[in-house]
């Protein structure tokens, strides 16, 4: 009876098994098919062992002696008369209580391995998606890599070339990607800070100075002077090394460029509420640009300033780095960047003093081989973000020099 029982109980899970593996995925269904093919093997070969070992024998001997036959009817009626009911109720409570263990220990396992195998499939999905993302997001920024090598006018840049039109596309899978170009010599590099100024030349400082008091700070000076020596390479100054390492807790002094904004939050006066944009009403006048957009943080070292591009910058950042005072400077590039991109920088001697020219020089071009390249790409719900640092060498070559990549799944 046992062994009818367990060889049925095997064959019909060995059968529920293979049938799973029908909608199942490849590596579940092959490890299912692997149980499934095991167990209907295991039960099928139980109930051929009881064929052969009581079934056979038993019909054979009957066949053979009706005397036999005759004898165990008699034995049978004897035993159902006297004490066989109680022993064969006993024999069939135990093997049900087995039946069930094993019913029982059979669905756990079927249901563990089904839920390790969804598990399984799932991670196997996200996985998939996010190298598709990845792939998409990269192909779309190498394409504003392309158009940044193939501007055809390296002596110039302005923001109507062909590589700062924004980039928007689906690929034939449905993943949408987006791409930006943002000059980044259309802002002023606060890493400039650490290159002290030239005789006669106008200082990084006076320049940072100039951008928060048009943002509407009107004592920035002594943060300003924290950021220089933070990122100066020198130890000179009130905000040094050792002005650091006498906080609770202490942290160290970069005295290089900075990699990050993170980095920038460090330094003594300067925390995340510096980049936050304000509200426009709340300065009313020529005092409310927000910092954020004036300024960048280009993290490589450098012997000269990094110049901004005067036909990419903002009218807030020419001010700022003109000088407040130099409008009508201003203005005269608004005007003739109107008209069209400025070439030389010639038109300077000729509107303001060669004394302005030269005290400006090193902050100033026309062209910017700098660029921060956005790359996003969507699908599903899903967003892969790259942030590329690209650097465009003067013969036209594009190198990356930061490569940050953001699973924001
Ligand atoms: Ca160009
Ligand atoms: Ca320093």
């Amino acid at each position: 009876m046992l062994t009818l029982v367990v060889g049925l109980l095997t064959l019909v899970f060995g059968a529920l098994f293979l049938l799973f593996s029908l909608p199942a995925r490849p590596p579940q269904s092959s490890e299912l098919v692997k149980y499934g093919t095991g167990m209907a093997c295991a039960g099928a070969a139980l109930l051929l062992l009881r064929l052969a070992a009581f079934v056979l024998p038993e019909w054979n001997a009957r066949r053979r002696s009706p005397s036999l036959r005759m004898r165990r009817e008699e034995y049978a009626r004897h035993q159902s008369r006297t004490s066989a009911p109680n022993r064969a109720r006993g024999s069939e409570g135990g093997v049900l209580i087995l039946m069930l263990i094993l019913v029982g220990l059979v669905a756990a396992l079927l249901a563990q391995s089904h839920a390790l195998a969804r598990a399984r499939a799932a991670r196997e999905t996200a996985l998939r998606e996010r190298t598709m993302l990845r792939q998409a997001a990269i192909e779309a920024a190498r394409e504003a890599l392309q158009r940044l090598a193939d501007d055809e006018d390296l002596g110039v840049d302005s923001a109507s070339e062909s590589w700062a039109a924004p980039l928007d596309r689906e690929t034939p899978l449905g993943i949408a990607t987006r791409v930006r170009v943002r000059d980044e010599q259309a802002r002023f590099d606060l890493n400039n800070l650490g290159v002290a100024a030239g005789p006669g030349r106008r200082s990084a400082e006076d320049i940072v100075m100039d951008i928060k008091t048009l943002c509407g700070d009107f004592s920035p000076a002594t943060r300003v002077a924290a950021l220089r020596d933070f990122i100066d390479p020198d130890s000179a100054g009130p905000r040094e090394a050792d002005f650091y390492q006498k906080l609770n807790p202490p942290h160290r002094c970069a005295d290089r460029v900075l990699s990050g904004w993170r980095e920038a939050m460090v330094v003594d006066g300067w925390d995340e509420s510096i980049l936050a944009r304000r509200p426009r009403e709340r300065i009313a006048g020529s005092f409310d640009a927000q910092f954020v957009d004036q300024v960048a943080l280009i993290p490589l070292p450098r012997t000269r300033p990094i110049p901004i591009n005067i036909n990419t910058a903002s009218r807030e950042t020419l001010r700022a780095v003109m000088g407040i005072e130099q409008d009508r400077l201003v203005d005269m590039v608004l005007t003739l960047r109107e008209i069209r991109p400025i070439r030389q920088l010639d038109v300077f001697i000729v509107t303001a003093s060669p004394e302005t020219f030269d005290r400006l020089r090193p902050f100033i071009d026309v062209r910017s081989r700098h660029f921060r390249v956005h790359a996003r790409a969507e699908w599903n719900g899903r967003r892969y973000d790259i942030e590329a640092l690209a650097v465009r060498s003067d013969d036209g070559r594009v190198r990356i020099a930061q490569w940050v990549e953001d699973d924001l799944t």
